[in-house]
């Protein structure tokens, strides 16, 4: 059988995810790089909506990390690590409600970094939204974790690692600071150890463009 791929870049939080989801779930996927800013034509041809990750397996492309997550804990051959969490377990719509927020987050950064580029718009009643909802955000899911864990303490979902994958592009890009949410910080800390989060970790700094495949 072919190796299953992922399709995306080291920076994107979401393609982020779905190798995540690969590794906790006992697979080698291949990061193939591709981006909007590279290749358009290609990743149209890949995915319509143009975006990445998409994961291409056994003669499925799957697209959204969300799915890509739900595919991968489906699939036959799987072998989750023993921590990892079920979609469909007794946590199920905590896990939904926290995942949600947390991507819900993660757009919240991608809207306001496109609005940033040149010809940058500072100025927009959906810029001003989007700031307020990102602060807003990380106060619910702070909240959320301040019994010391986000969905259960001893296991590892979707949720922790969406929350993980958006606030580490915010704090390597210098956009927040965590200490400001101190329940969230416990839990990054925890999961520093964690391989998936350790090996698929991107590289973030100040003013950084997305999207274009590392050298
Ligand atoms: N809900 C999607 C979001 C995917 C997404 O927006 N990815 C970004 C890269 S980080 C993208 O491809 N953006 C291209 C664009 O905005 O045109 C998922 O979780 O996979």
């Amino acid at each position: 059988m072919a190796k299953m791929k992922i399709y995306g870049t080291p920076t994107s939080p979401p393609t982020r995810v779905a190798r995540i989801a690969a590794m906790e779930f006992g697979h080698d996927a291949e990061l193939c790089q591709m981006a909007w800013r590279v290749t358009p034509d290609e990743l149209y041809k890949l995915n319509p909506a143009g975006r990445v990750p998409a994961l291409e397996h056994d003669g499925n492309t799957i697209y959204d990390s969300r799915v890509i997550w739900l595919y991968l804990e489906r699939l036959g051959d799987s072998r989750p690590s023993e921590s990892v969490r079920s979609l469909s377990g007794p946590y199920c719509w905590r896990e939904a409600n926290a995942a949600t927020l947390c991507y819900e987050l993660l757009m919240t950064g991608m809207v306001i970094r496109g609005m940033e580029e040149k010809p940058p718009i500072t100025e927009h009643p959906y810029l001003a939204r989007c700031a307020e909802r990102r602060l807003v955000l990380l106060r619910a899911i702070d909240d959320m974790a301040s019994q010391g864990w986000l969905v259960e303490p001893a296991t590892f979902g979707l949720a922790d690692a969406v929350m993980i994958c958006a606030t580490d592009a915010l704090v390597g890009r210098e956009i927040i600071n965590i200490y400001d949410y101190p329940h969230l910080e416990g839990i990054r800390m925890r999961y520093q150890t964690r391989k998936s989060i350790a090996e698929t970790l991107g590289e973030y700094y100040p003013d950084q463009k997305g999207g274009v495949p590392a050298h």
